[in-house]
């Protein structure tokens, strides 16, 4: 149950306009979405694709849920199969569904209908570039973000890849709804630091909840 008196309390932050952290919103969940997230790799692996410059991205990546998000030479974009098997992706499961349509309530996006769940994998060192997300048709659907484990210096900048970077530390259970006026903005991950999580281990995961089409 949800105690909004106790030590472990969800809270609410706003980072800029169309951002907002909710601090520690998933942690009760943790251990069904790791359940989630090792059901779905066993049927697609993680597995570390190659961007189209020809550079291997230290992330390891799988999707579930119609559509997942895929790098190659070819370039970017979202995909019904899973090139790896080129069957479809695993289905997302549904309390994954649930806890991202719930996130983005909270901070505003009614009737977040996710059609993809991307999920990370960060091993200690492992980065991800500035960078914009882009590749989705539907602008009015916000990403819902879900990092779990190992913390990560998160790097919010603008619209432009010159605009200032603010940092956010973004920790495990931690959620994050980008919409709005944020939604293209810049971002990237520091070098994930060394260390262990008694639940996770040696890991971050960050799952991100996407509209990858538009809505009918
Ligand atoms: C801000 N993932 O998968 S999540 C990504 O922690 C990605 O793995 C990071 O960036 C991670 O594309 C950051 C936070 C996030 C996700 C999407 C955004 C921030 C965003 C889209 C627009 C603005
Ligand atoms: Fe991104």
């Amino acid at each position: 149950m949800l105690d909004l008196f106790s030590d472990e309390a969800p809270w609410v932050e706003a980072i800029v306009p169309g951002a907002v952290v909710l601090r520690r919103f998933a942690r009760d969940q943790a251990a069904t979405l790791l359940a989630g997230i090792e059901a779905v790799a066993a049927q697609s692996p993680f597995r570390q694709m190659m961007t189209p410059g020809g550079f291997t991205m230290s992330v390891a990546m799988t999707s579930c849920g119609q559509q997942g998000w895929i790098t190659d030479r070819q370039g970017y974009r979202y995909q019904a199969r899973d090139p790896l098997s080129q069957h479809p992706w695993p289905p997302m499961p549904p309390e994954f569904y649930l806890l991202s349509q719930q996130a983005a309530a909270m901070a505003g996006f009614a009737q977040f209908m996710p059609d993809s769940c991307l999920i990370n994998r960060y091993v200690p060192g492992a980065k991800m570039a500035l960078h914009q997300d882009k590749d989705e048709q539907e602008q009015a659907a916000p990403i819902v973000s879900v990092s779990l484990g190992l913390p990560a210096r998160f790097l919010f900048g603008g619209l432009t890849r010159s605009a200032p970077l603010h940092p956010v530390l973004l920790e495990h259970g931690d959620v994050v709804v980008w919409g709005g006026e944020a939604r293209l903005n810049y971002h990237g991950i520091q070098p994930v630091k060394a260390g262990n999580h008694p639940l996770v281990g040696a890991l971050r995961y960050n799952l991100t909840f996407r509209r990858s089409g538009k809505y009918e």
